[in-house]
């Protein structure tokens, strides 16, 4: 199994924690890190750039050295400096590493002064106190830990789904290269789209006598081999991940796909209207008596059923069956359907790559208009632009588009909402842009009203388009903010706003059932990227994933409109004419007209 960009970017993050553990120079593990996001969010297979004989350095954040390290780590799937690092130090640092609060140089006092190298080792000493013994740490450090590690040792593991994509895809080529083998597909969570996937399950059709599960279980990367029979196997990864693959006979291919996608409560509802019908459906067929009468396709399952083909993001028994009935399912929105992203970063603030870079990877994607939404000031650490950089790059946008064609550069920025509700950057400059994208960035940890209340006071601005990222949550690191979202998802509808739903594997904010809830109250969403690179333009897919899991059709989304059609509907936002004016007077010198088409 040929290696992925999450293998390459997990060696480096290892490298990262172990490096810092050991007290490294943090601008060495800063580079490690970086790297590691770039490739994780990178839309194209590094071993391929590899096998291509491809310039690494050309990638953002890669150095000759770093370059040499990925190519050693596609060819044998590790990396000496890794190997060296692992042998100094116990192997459960990292996961050590993991527990909110316990940051490298906690989990080395531990690990000096109490021998501590694994989770339940950990989770006892906090039980009988010892934690509190150790430097540093106090009773309250010690109640959390034991907390955090209880819940760890309970909860099993999931991955993100831009991670469980890349190895499905890998590992369905090879499977579909084993001789024998005529269809190769995924199943489960990951063709659902959930946002984080708990095993992999695939499916294959194959002649007799194929080689497909000898193949499978041999496979350099598999770490353990759980199960293994003719027509199944189950296996583990170096990485962690389980990976279970079925084999069926083709005629049962469509019932098996089916019944492999899930959701089980979509089974469950399937299967019990079968047998109101008198029929029977398994992984097999479907059946009247012992005649098969359907199975083959999906499509012809759902048929014998009465029902239309479902797609997967919709199979979570969310309502979906009885709306298939009363022909109400959505048309759900697809990714050529967006015309353009309202979201994106350049050089000037934390992106990798030029405007000139962003407009021309934008177009090269078939959209025709990208906004350019650089952070805002009190971002100091990102080089986050103020009023004056702010203005300076509305110009050079204006100059750009007059030479551009087939795609238009949106100017906007990303602008801080402070902890008041006010914004990062006066009305006077904010009045140029085509859009205002409006962004938490500190204080995620405001109680419930306060929190809620400086969105809607920021939302309340003269100049407010869209709430990027509304809840601030990073799977898996960072909970959603406290935040009252239909409070929210009505302001917005009473403002004329929008609001987002980042694209980005790590966010994916809004999540699917919030987006169904802005749907059912009429309020756009904006499908962003928020890009910072040109290849992260390529995230919107999984945007994509997670509006459909929402039930959000074409005119639901508002990034699905034409350039001429979205104008009047940001501009709306902007409250250009009376309240500007009004504004303008009171103080604030305009720095120039609002920039309407
Ligand atoms: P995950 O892996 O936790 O992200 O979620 P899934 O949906 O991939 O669940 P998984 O891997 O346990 O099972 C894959 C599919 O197999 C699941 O979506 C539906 C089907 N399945 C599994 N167990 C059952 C069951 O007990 N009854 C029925 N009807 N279907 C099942
Ligand atoms: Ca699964
Ligand atoms: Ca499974």
């Amino acid at each position: 199994m040929p290696i992925v960009n999450a293998d390459v970017a997990a060696v480096f993050n290892e490298i990262a924690d172990l490096l810092e553990v050991q007290g490294a120079n943090a601008f060495r593990v800063r580079a490690y890190r970086n790297a590691a996001r770039m490739l994780s969010e990178l839309g194209r297979s590094v071993k391929t750039l590899v096998d291509r004989g491809e310039d690494l350095d050309a990638l953002p954040g890669i150095g000759q050295d770093l370059a040499g390290k990925i190519t050693e780590i596609v060819a044998t799937g590790t990396c000496a400096q890794l190997e060296r690092l692992r042998k100094e130090l116990p192997p459960a640092i990292t996961e050590l590493l993991k527990i909110p609060g316990l940051g490298p140089k906690r989990v080395r006092a531990l690990h000096q002064e109490l021998g501590i190298q694994t989770l339940e080792q950990l989770h006892r000493a906090a039980e009988q106190g010892h934690v509190r013994a150790v430097h540093g740490f106090g009773p309250k450090t010690q109640q959390h830990i034991l907390q955090a590690t209880a819940a760890r040792l309970q909860q099993g593991h999931r991955f993100k789904l831009l991670m469980a994509a890349q190895v499905a895809e890998a590992l369905l080529a090879e499977l579909a290269a084993v001789p024998g083998v005529q269809q190769a597909v995924a199943a489960g969570s990951l063709r659902r789209q959930r946002e984080t996937v708990g095993d992999l399950d695939l499916l294959v059709t194959t002649q007799r006598g194929s080689p497909v599960m000898d193949s499978f279980t041999a496979s350099p990367d598999v770490r353990e081999v759980l199960s293994k029979g003719s027509t199944r196997a189950s296996v583990v990864l170096r990485n962690g991940l389980q990976v279970d693959l079925r084999a069926v006979a083709p005629a049962s291919f469509g019932a098996a796909w089916l019944y492999f996608t899930g959701s089980k409560a979509h089974n469950i509802a399937l299967r019990k209207l079968a047998q109101d019908a008198g029929l029977k459906l398994n992984e097999y067929g479907l059946y009247r008596g012992d005649e098969r009468i359907a199975g083959d396709t999906e499509a012809s399952v759902y048929q014998a059923l009465g029902l239309p083909f479902m797609a997967p993001e919709l199979r979570e028994d969310r309502g979906e069956i009885d709306a298939a009935r009363a022909h109400r399912l959505p048309m759900l929105v697809q990714l050529p359907d967006l015309r353009g992203d309202l979201h994106a970063h350049t050089r000037e603030s934390d992106g990798h790559d030029s405007l000139e870079a962003m407009a021309e990877a934008a177009r090269a994607r078939g959209l025709q208009y990208l906004a350019i939404t650089d952070h805002s000031q009190r971002l100091a650490l990102v080089h986050g632009l103020d009023a004056d950089r702010l203005a300076r790059q509305i110009d050079r946008i204006d100059e750009l588009n007059a030479g551009l064609s087939g795609i238009v550069l949106l100017k906007g920025v990303e602008v801080d909402i402070l902890e008041d509700g006010t914004l990062d950057l006066p009305d006077a400059v904010l009045q140029r842009l085509d859009l205002v994208v409006g962004a938490v960035h500190h204080r995620f940890d405001l109680p419930r009203d306060r929190q809620t209340e400086r969105l809607l006071r920021a939302m309340d601005r003269p100049c407010f388009s869209i709430l990027a990222h509304p809840t601030g949550r990073l799977i898996d690191e960072r909970p959603a903010s406290d935040i009252d979202l239909p409070r929210v998802i009505r302001k917005a509808r009473e403002r004329g706003c929008f609001l987002e739903l980042n694209a980005h594997p790590a966010r994916l904010d809004l999540t699917d059932l919030a987006c169904r809830m802005a749907k059912d109250e009429g309020v756009l969403v904006s499908i962003a990227s928020d890009a910072h690179s040109t290849l992260e333009l390529d995230n919107l897919r999984f945007g994509i994933g997670q509006a459909r899991r929402g039930w959000l059709a074409s005119p639901d989304v508002l990034n699905t409109r034409t350039l001429q059609a979205l104008r009047p509907l940001l501009d709306r936002t902007m409250s250009r004419g009376a309240r500007i004016r009004e504004h303008a007077a009171s103080g604030q010198q305009a720095l120039a007209t609002p920039s309407t088409p």
